[in-house]
């Protein structure tokens, strides 16, 4: 494994050439209540399912409210990267501290536990906590594939883990078919009642654990199954968007896919469904990026319900929250539905981490950082024993504690061997398995509309980003599938 190679790399190391003795000096918790700077931190991780960075000042107006309150209380990381644009190699990557060319993990299918040798002598975030004497509870969408019942045991204390699926569907009546007849059954946007929604029931479960007494500290993950397709959710959150002042997307340009590879156009929704909601059908395409919205705000509504909750409770002096996405999602930008590319609409997630007491609360951070990232920096904060992997991140403490603190380390998010990106603080780098690529100066560019590649002043800055593509990539496990 290289994983050292990108720390040693760090442009403009500031803080983070410290020697590991200054660390201390920042405290994490300045808590008034002595009992709780003592005590190990409880840990809500929450994961959201294909959220884009609309709701964290992204270029779009989704309504977040519950979200935006969370932020004045913590640090909002605005440009966090994804290993891998997809639910399942993105999660067994932030899960396990693993980066997919370390795993061979980089789609979805198959079973990554159990066939990836990486993986299965690897130890989650909940293994590890609860190996480091917590309590562990789960509920809803946390890996994306089953795992086996002897390792279920070894993440969580909780029972049933109740995941419940992304239901409910709409009924024929609000389904759209492509001409490739893909669609099936989840294409579409309908209202339906709270009650019919896994994401209700599971937050009102962990709301419920909240309101319990614990005498061990505890690590909850509650997995949302929105903003993730089909595009159903309670009608309150439909009402919160007046349709007539819905817009296609700031970031869609007609021709934009004019100065891009072909291996990436080949990436692009094998379903057509930019054919049936998209530019050909404006009304339609409006309609679906309502039931986009509708479905984060949604999302945030649950949220809300989780964090009030938590405030209410004896724990919260002494919580950490954690509340990222998996992958990003388009709405129609390069021509493009849903993930699975390696461009900003895909590869950039919310991330967003309270730390109770924390100097830097209400912070927004600009560097580029990885969910790769969190692993370590959970490890740091809780002070537990390592894992028995090697972690390919670095802990994120110093954002967390030091207001203004930045860094420049650029970070990775790849969806198969020798298929990466590397995503620095100014620019994005992609490089196909065929060597060809893409550059754009994110800065100046921040739809990445402008190919700059063929730029013969800006090859230096190609070269400087090639450094950190990894030496080998680990085979790819079969089975795998691109949606
Ligand atoms: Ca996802
Ligand atoms: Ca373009």
């Amino acid at each position: 494994m290289n994983e050292g190679t990108i720390g040693r790399l760090m442009k403009t190391p500031a803080l983070a050439a410290l020697p590991l003795g200054i660390l201390a000096s920042f405290p994490i918790y300045s808590c008034s209540s002595e009992k709780a700077s003592l005590a190990k931190p409880n840990v809500i991780f929450v994961v959201l399912d294909d959220m884009n960075n609309f709701g964290i000042g992204g270029p779009e107006k989704v309504k977040t409210p519950n979200i935006d309150k969370l932020r004045n209380s913590s640090v909002t990381f605005t440009r966090a990267n994804c290993s891998a644009p997809l639910c399942m190699p993105s999660r067994a990557s932030f899960f396990t501290g693993v980066y997919p060319h370390h795993s061979g993990v980089y789609t979805n299918g198959g079973d990554p536990w159990n066939r990836s040798e990486v993986l299965k002598q690897s130890e989650t975030l909940p293994e590890l906590f609860k190996r480091n004497g917590y309590y562990t509870f789960g509920r809803g969408k946390i890996y994306h594939a089953k795992m086996e019942e002897g390792r279920i045991e070894r993440n969580f204390d909780n029972r049933p883990i109740f995941e419940g699926g992304f239901g409910p569907f709409p009924d024929e009546g609000h389904r759209v078919f492509s001409e490739k007849d893909k669609f099936v059954n989840f294409w579409g946007v309908q209202a339906f009642p709270d009650s019919l929604f896994p994401d209700v029931i599971n937050t009102s479960a962990t709301i419920n654990f909240l309101n319990q007494k614990h005498d061990k500290p505890f690590f909850v993950t509650l997995g949302l199954w929105r903003p993730h397709t089909p595009f159903t959710a309670p009608q309150r959150f439909f009402d919160m968007y007046n349709s007539e002042e819905i817009e296609i997307p700031k970031g869609y340009l007609a021709n934009d896919l004019d100065d891009v590879p072909e291996f990436a156009i080949n990436l692009l929704d094998p379903f057509g469904r930019f054919e049936v909601t998209g530019a050909n059908n404006v009304d339609r395409w409006k309609h679906f990026i309502h039931g986009y919205y509708a479905c984060t705000s949604f999302a945030d509504w649950n949220v809300g319900r989780l964090i009030d909750a938590l405030k209410q409770s004896d724990y919260a002096e002494n919580t950490i929250i954690v509340l990222l996405s998996d992958n990003g999602f388009h709405v129609g930008t390069k021509n493009h539905w849903e993930k699975n590319t390696l461009w900003d609409a895909s590869a950039i997630v919310p991330l967003i981490i309270q730390i109770p007491g924390s100097h830097a609360r209400g912070t927004t951070v600009q560097s580029p950082v990885g969910l790769i990232d969190l692993y370590p920096t959970l490890v740091d904060l809780c002070k537990l024993e390592s894992p028995k992997q090697k972690l390919d991140g670095v802990s994120l403490r110093y954002f967390l504690e030091k207001p203004g603190y930045s860094r420049d380390q650029p970070t990775l998010t790849s969806l198969g061997e020798n298929l990466i990106s590397i995503r620095s603080q100014k620019y994005r780098y992609i490089q196909y398995p065929d060597g060809t690529a893409e550059l754009y100066d994110t800065e100046i560019d921040p739809f990445e509309w402008n190919n700059l590649i063929n730029k013969k002043e800006l090859t230096p800055v190609v070269k400087e980003h090639q450094k950190y593509i990894p030496s080998t990539f680990m085979k790819e496990l079969p089975g795998g599938r691109r949606n």
